[in-house]
């Protein structure tokens, strides 16, 4: 175990068994949403975690100090310049004593498991990469999903990866994947990706009785929904901005952890801010959604 400095209010409602819901800070820095985006992203996932009772619980590395839900001044100081921390790189930002290391996914959900947090919420996790099969590069986040014993909430993968691949790779590794009140994988900020799932759930009470179980069985969880269709981007459209910023991203020779946060920006620049609009809806969403399941987890009776 490693020391995890929790906030008052996470730890209380710890002790006292109520809803929490974790969120990783990668999304709110530079690295993840442009200025001023990154900040309404966060005030708007907040207040969705709040408004359906729940507590939000920020992940973040602070002076070398791991961390669990963060105060209003700490909430500021995630909005900036960050280093990526994926949870290989948690001992690092530790050890090194990093001023703001902002957690991904997969460090997001070994801290939310480690301290007992049941759900957590991101915008599109990562997966396999396109062209995986001669680069190698696939996401920290899928091992992470399938070893934590935590529920992930997202719109799916982030749609500039190769998302068969990934759906492949998440029933290998053995994780649990259901569309809530959706039976397409979604598409990150496309509502679909074509792609059918085997499991679709619409109802949030039996979301949570699967969840439990899974959870008992010792792995994670993967909770598909889509991005609000008002907010989606057309397919089409983003099609083609992905194709230009992954172009972009290998004339630059961008590899490793940098590919992800190049890619999001250039998408974001090249869609005249759409892309960013919709990342800020289903975030949101899946704050809203997270925290009705964390909710409805609490309210389940302990020996069912
Ligand atoms: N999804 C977003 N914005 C992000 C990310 C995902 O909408 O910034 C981040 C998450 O922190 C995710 C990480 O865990 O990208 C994956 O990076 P990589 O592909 O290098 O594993
Ligand atoms: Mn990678």
């Amino acid at each position: 175990m490693i020391d995890v400095q929790l906030s008052p209010e996470v730890a209380a409602a710890l002790a006292d068994q109520r809803a929490i819901v974790a969120l990783e800070s990668t999304i709110f820095s530079h690295l993840g949403l442009p200025s001023p985006a990154n900040r309404e992203a966060l005030t708007r996932c907040l207040a969705a975690v709040r408004a359906a009772g729940a507590v939000p619980a920020v992940t973040a590395v602070l002076d070398g100090v791991a961390r669990v839900g963060l105060s209003d001044s700490e909430h500021e100081r995630i909005l900036g310049p960050a280093r990526k921390v994926a949870e290989r790189d948690l001992p690092l930002a530790i050890g090194e004593r990093w001023d703001f290391g902002a957690t991904t996914v997969s460090a997001s959900l070994a801290l939310a498991a480690q301290v007992g947090i049941r759900v957590f919420a991101t915008g599109g996790i990562g997966g396999v990469h396109r062209g995986a099969e001669l680069h190698a590069d696939i996401s920290a986040d899928l091992g992470a999903l399938a070893r934590h014993p935590v529920v992930t909430v997202s719109a799916g993968a982030k749609s500039f990866l190769d998302l068969p691949r990934t759906l492949e790779t998440l029933e290998t590794l053995g994780v649990t994947v259901v569309g809530y009140q959706c039976i397409e994988f979604p598409a990150f900020t496309v509502v679909s990706s074509g792609l059918v799932l085997q499991h679709r759930i619409d109802d949030v009470d039996v979301l949570a009785r699967v969840a439990t179980s899974r959870l008992s069985l010792g792995g994670g969880m993967l909770v598909c929904t889509p991005v609000p269709a008002s907010h989606a981007v057309d397919a089409t459209m983003m099609n083609a901005a992905i194709d230009r910023a992954l172009a972009t991203a290998h004339q630059r020779g961008i590899t490793g952890p940098a590919v992800t946060p190049i890619v999001l920006a250039e998408i974001a620049a090249d869609t005249s801010g759409e892309a960013v609009v919709a990342n800020l809806a289903l975030a949101e969403n899946n704050a809203h959604v997270a925290a009705m399941l964390a909710m409805s987890l609490v309210a389940l009776p302990s020996k069912p």
